[in-house]
């Protein structure tokens, strides 16, 4: 296969050939052009054209993969002029999820998003074969054919959001009895390959599959965190990537929940890349969690694979990112700094009650144990009574055994 840079950027394919490693597609050679902007009939310009002509009959490729989204038209004109078939960036990003996703969900978020891609790229080939064909009252039978395919298409889309809805119902009520619980949610978001799993994983000691190939993890998984007598849940979940499909993000709606209802999000970034490169990826992962809207939450950023890093570095990501956590989920290094950091996250955020707690009521004081970890407790005639610190939205469901205050009952 050949690569194709974007026009008018640095034109640096090393994603591009790491998703097509990712998708089992060898890369073979690349080619770069430079334009204000992409030829809107054939992406490349005539002489970038004849040029990448040359280059896949001596390098022998059977593929050509541009580093953009193609549009249906430039897609089939490349495709007639080259004489094999091209791919677009949104096409190969598309290929791996469906090649990754295991659950029911998942399957069927990929497919949907396969399919809203492929229903534009009809379109484009109707709107073609509508002006060949004259205009109104001139419907060839490829047009009819197509017409067909959409409708066809669209009935399936109509079908799959149906049940993504049923589905995404039976999370909610998953989620809902998490909320139930009241533990503090946290969510793991970050660059696609940052090392989240991992993370989870050295977090939680959770299994989640881990490997050196981009979007490896598409289905959410959720473990709980132990630290300072508190439960946490943490969600690892799908990582995202420059020019990120609108197709996939759409798809993914409920997944990404996940993520926009999380109380702290951990925004994992891969600090063994060089700064530029760690900015760009930070950047990109910020457009994404807007764009979801989740980006209200708190945010912890975590610079992970520090075991990667040399002195130097260490000191410029120090200086660079004061506030973000260092640490390496193959040495251990780090890992209680960050959970130390997630606790002081919610403790910033709790507030102290005094409780009086029947004694018929245990269940709830388990509830407690479980949410304020840490608490002082003493039996008296009435019940227990209890010293703890709750975050506020938990401290106003147990208004009901608040003891006032001594001030105010003092007055
Ligand atoms: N050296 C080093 N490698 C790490 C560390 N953490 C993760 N990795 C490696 O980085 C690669 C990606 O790790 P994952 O945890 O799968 O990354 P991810 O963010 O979950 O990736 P996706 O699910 O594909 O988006 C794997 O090869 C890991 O072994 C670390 O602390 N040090
Ligand atoms: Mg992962």
């Amino acid at each position: 296969m050949i690569a194709v840079a974007p026009a008018g950027e640095d034109g640096c394919l090393d994603e591009l050939t790491e998703l097509l490693r990712t998708a089992g597609v060898a890369a073979v050679g690349e080619l770069h052009q430079h334009r204000d902007r992409p030829h809107p009939n054939t992406y490349l310009g005539p002489g970038k054209l004849d040029e990448l002509r040359g280059l896949l009959a001596d390098a022998d490729a059977n593929l050509v993969a541009c580093d953009d989204e193609l549009s249906p038209r430039q897609e089939r004109n490349l495709e007639q002029a080259l004489g094999m078939p091209v791919i677009d960036r949104t096409a190969i990003i598309l290929d791996i999820f469906a090649a990754h996703a295991h659950t029911a969900e998942g399957k069927l978020q990929v497919e949907l998003a396969q399919l809203e891609y492929n229903l534009a790229r009809m379109r484009g080939l109707w709107s073609h074969l509508e002006r060949l064909g004259g205009g109104i009252g001139t419907r060839g039978p490829g047009e009819t054919q197509i017409e067909t395919d959409r409708r066809l298409a669209r009935d399936r889309i109509a079908a799959l959001k149906r049940r993504l809805a049923h589905v995404a119902g039976t999370r909610a009520v998953m989620r809902a009895e998490r909320e139930r619980a009241h533990l503090p949610q946290i969510a793991l978001a970050g660059y696609t390959n940052a090392g989240k799993s991992t993370l989870l994983n050295a977090l939680t000691g959770a299994d989640v599959p881990v490997r050196d190939r981009l979007f490896h993890t598409l289905d959410p998984t959720t473990r709980v965190l132990r630290a300072g007598g508190r439960s946490y849940l943490v969600t690892d979940t799908v990582g995202f990537i420059r020019k990120l499909p609108h197709q996939l993000v759409d798809a993914f709606g409920a997944t990404l929940q996940e993520t926009r209802r999380a109380d702290l999000v951990l925004h994992v970034v891969d600090a063994s890349v060089d700064e530029d490169e760690l900015e760009s990826m930070t950047r990109a992962v910020d457009d994404v969690l807007r764009e979801i809207a989740a980006d209200a939450a708190a945010q912890l950023l975590v610079l992970a694979k520090a075991d990667q890093l040399s002195e130097e570095r260490r000191r410029e990501l120090a200086h660079r990112h004061p506030d973000a956590v260092l640490v390496s989920a193959a040495t251990g290094e780090g890992i209680g700094t960050l959970t130390e950091r997630i606790e002081g996250e919610f403790e910033r955020r709790l507030s102290s009650v005094e409780l009086l707690v029947p004694y018929r009521e245990g269940s709830r004081l388990a509830e407690l144990h479980e949410l304020a970890g840490d608490l002082e407790r003493e039996d008296t005639p009435e019940g227990v009574r209890v010293l703890a610190k709750l975050p506020a939205g938990i401290a106003a469901r147990f208004a009901p055994y608040a003891l006032s205050r001594p001030a105010a009952a003092g007055g």
